[in-house]
């Protein structure tokens, strides 16, 4: 009998067995993410089996801890992919050689070599193994031949992170996924099984930092009682080669350090953040940093004392050091500045360009607004030549259909990341001395994300992290293969509807450079048209701006001129009305509601084409996964059948609501054809949900 008999002969006896199990214990929850390691099949197998793999690194007393971890992945890895729960090697093994002997960790970069019947996974350090070792089990997932691989990575940026907006209490900000995963109140004594997998997962796809809570930071992180809660999430994490950060309040000096100030020219503020990061840093010797929202959406920071936030940022660096980093967001609007919301960031910190110290870094929102289904790129990214600037993406989806809208977001964060900011480059090469940062989606479901295809959104944050240059088909396929199935015939239909994902959303809730017409507070759901909140910036109409003659917001000389913050190569693109890409038009042009659109339709019709559009893309993506049912385990296909449903209904609500308000705006009967309204206005606004999640 040859070996691969035997070996499906194992896997049969180990599914028997598992068969016997209670059903609970075999549903597909989602919890093993995309490391399912499904058994190879066909050519595959036989390949793999050919090569019969041997570790030549097994895990061994002696190794350091990220080569450990490395080891047993990689055996967990193989056995899984051969089918087996545990296997003789025969004569001829392959060896897979982990070759990072260095003690140090290291940036990462490895290379896998396939010679002589051998595996060589090297590197400069311990983290080119482990990254190795991921690299290798994804390509032997998708296919590859353990014969011919041959790899050569390095990350393209070195901080590659996710920020959890997460409450020391448990409650997660925008959170659409349970609770924290961190439960503080009973560490440090007990640490939870999911940091650990949790650690593991990002380290499969290179992300090595994490701010494990919210921007609108609570004092408590800053105190004695938590650092053995803290140290004892980094000694886990350290193997996997992630590093802990913390977003701090500006006025922890205050509230908790006891000083009538926290002026941050004030010696005695000082000498507070340089005690309390001296204390971090003996705890925790690789402590990250700090990260900082500060003078925004009513947080404290240095303009409370008139001060600047290069003042603020470099009190704080100064604290920390060369031993790690402060991160300052650019994310600031003011309730008094009666600028367009979309240039206060850029007014605010360009001219502090050159004023920061080395060791801080401004972390930027990927637009100028906030997280919205489609921006253009943030106009401080290629403003700042003498600054490091970080890119900040939202991976938890707040303003796309949360939980349960089905949105892949490689096309957005590619489309934010492939900008060139002027002659000189792209986002991309501008954060490259800096990194990108993810608001994590990350909580205490079982499929951690709130929703099965919404892991794939972490997953890709991480693989651009690495590398921006992999297209989003590229992310997409690689995430769905282990995730899900990788038949070509799976493929060739769930990768295309993933792709289209996004730009439904955008036509769905806010078509043609629409922003912000979410519903206040929850931003669940339509409310174009708000327009009595306290804040102007606040209301959807604000950004919408339509009036019986037209619609959308005039960002150019004649406006706002928010287009001069844009190099005037990119600003060229936007200016005439006529000449802007569609997506972006209502972004910055106010134009008549008969305004000709490239398509021959006047505004008016186009607009109404777009939602029609939008609900038809979920309509198919529901058809889509109707006939995919084959491929995936019961569970997985039903909670997503629900979902797509549920999507399918709110894309109906989003296109009816937002048409009834622009109807009773604009007294424009429907274009011949048009499906009106299911319900009236009033309706629609009546419409309240108190208990949605993450307020
Ligand atoms: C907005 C969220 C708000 C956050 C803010 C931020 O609605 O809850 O605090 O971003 O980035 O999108 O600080």
């Amino acid at each position: 009998m040859g070996r691969g008999v035997v070996n499906r002969l194992m896997a049969l006896a180990a599914a028997l067995a598992v068969a016997a199990l209670p059903l609970t214990a075999r549903a597909e929850d989602g919890y093993r993410l995309w490391l399912r390691y499904a058994p190879l099949e066909g050519k595959e197998l036989a390949r793999l089996e050919s090569f019969n793999p041997r570790l030549a690194s097994v895990v061994r007393d002696g190794m350091e801890p990220s080569q450990r971890v490395a080891a047993g992945e990689l055996q967990v890895g193989l056995n899984s992919l051969l089918g087996v729960t545990s296997r003789k090697v025969g004569q001829n093994p392959g060896d897979v050689v982990l070759a990072c002997d260095q003690p140090r960790l290291g940036d990462g970069s490895f290379t896998i070599k396939a010679e002589h019947h051998a595996i060589r996974i090297a590197g400069p350090g311990q983290l080119s193994c482990l990254y190795g070792v991921f690299a290798l089990l994804r390509e032997l997932s998708l296919g590859a031949d353990p014969n011919t691989i041959d790899l050569a990575e390095h990350p393209a940026m070195p901080l590659r992170m996710l920020d959890h907006w997460d409450d020391p209490n448990g409650y997660v900000l925008r959170g659409y996924s349970g609770r924290s995963i961190f439960d503080w109140w009973k560490l440090p004594e007990h640490l939870d099984q999911r940091l650990i997998d949790y650690a593991r997962a990002d380290a499969s796809i290179g992300i090595n930092g994490a701010v494990v809570n919210s921007v609108n930071a609570s004092p408590l992180f800053l105190t004695d009682r938590y650092i053995p809660k803290l140290k004892r999430v980094a000694d886990a994490w350290r193997p996997y080669g992630i590093r802990l950060y913390i977003s701090v309040r500006f006025s922890a000096p205050k509230e908790i350090g006891g000083l009538p100030t926290a002026d941050p020219l004030d010696p005695a503020v000082q000498a507070w953040w340089k005690a309390r990061a001296d204390a971090l840093y003996a705890a925790i010797p690789d402590f990250g940093g700090f990260l900082v929202k500060a003078n925004s959406e009513g947080e404290p920071g240095p303009q409370d004392y008139h001060r600047s936030h290069a003042e603020g940022a470099n009190a704080l660096a100064r604290a920390v050091g060369d031993r790690g980093v402060v991160i300052w967001r650019a994310f600031v609007y003011s309730a008094e500045d009666k600028t367009d919301r979309a240039m206060q960031a850029y007014n605010e910190f360009v001219p502090l360009d050159g004023k920061f110290d080395r060791n801080v870094i401004l972390q930027v929102k990927n637009g100028p607004i906030d997280f919205q289904p489609r921006e253009p790129f943030h106009p401080l990214f290629g403003a700042m030549p003498h600054t490091r600037l970080m890119f900040e993406g939202q991976i938890t989806k707040e303003y796309l259909g949360q939980a349960t809208h089905l949105v892949y977001l490689a096309p957005l964060w590619k489309e934010a990341l492939d900008w060139r900011t002027g002659p000189d480059g792209t986002v991309a090469q501008v954060i490259a001395p800096a990194g990108m940062a993810g608001v994590a989606n990350t909580g205490s479901d079982r499929d951690w994300s709130g929703s099965h295809f919404n892991q794939a959104n972490w997953y890709t944050f991480g693989r651009l992290a690495w590398d921006p240059s992999l297209s989003s088909e590229r992310i997409a396929r690689e995430w769905a293969a282990q995730t899900f199935s990788r038949d070509p015939a799976f493929l060739a239909k769930v990768v295309p509807m993933m792709i289209a994902s996004r730009q439904a959303v955008v036509d769905y809730m806010t078509p043609l450079g629409l922003a912000h017409q979410m519903a206040t507070g929850h931003h669940y759901g339509p409310g174009p048209w708000v327009c009595d909140l306290q804040r102007p910036e606040w209301n959807p109409c604000y950004y919408a701006r339509a009036d019986k003659d037209g619609i959308g917001f005039d960002r150019t000389a004649k406006g706002s001129n928010a287009l001069s913050q844009y190099a005037p190569s990119v600003a060229a693109r936007w200016s005439d009305p006529r000449a802007t890409d569609p997506d972006y038009l209502l972004w910055f042009h106010h134009v008549p509601w008969d305004f000709p659109m490239p398509s021959g339709k006047p505004l008016w019709n186009e607009l109404i084409a777009r939602y029609d559009r939008g609900v038809a893309t979920v309509d198919a993506m529901a058809q889509t996964w109707a006939s995919l049912q084959a491929y995936v385990d019961p569970e997985r296909f039903q909670d997503t059948a629900d979902y797509l449903r549920i999507q399918g209904q709110e894309a109906r609500w989003w296109r009816d609501a937002s048409i009834a308000y622009w109807q009773s705006v604009n007294h424009l009967p429907l274009p011949a054809g048009v499906r009106p309204p299911e319900h009236t206005l009033p309706y629609y606004k009546s419409l309240s949900f108190p208990e949605a999640p993450g307020q």
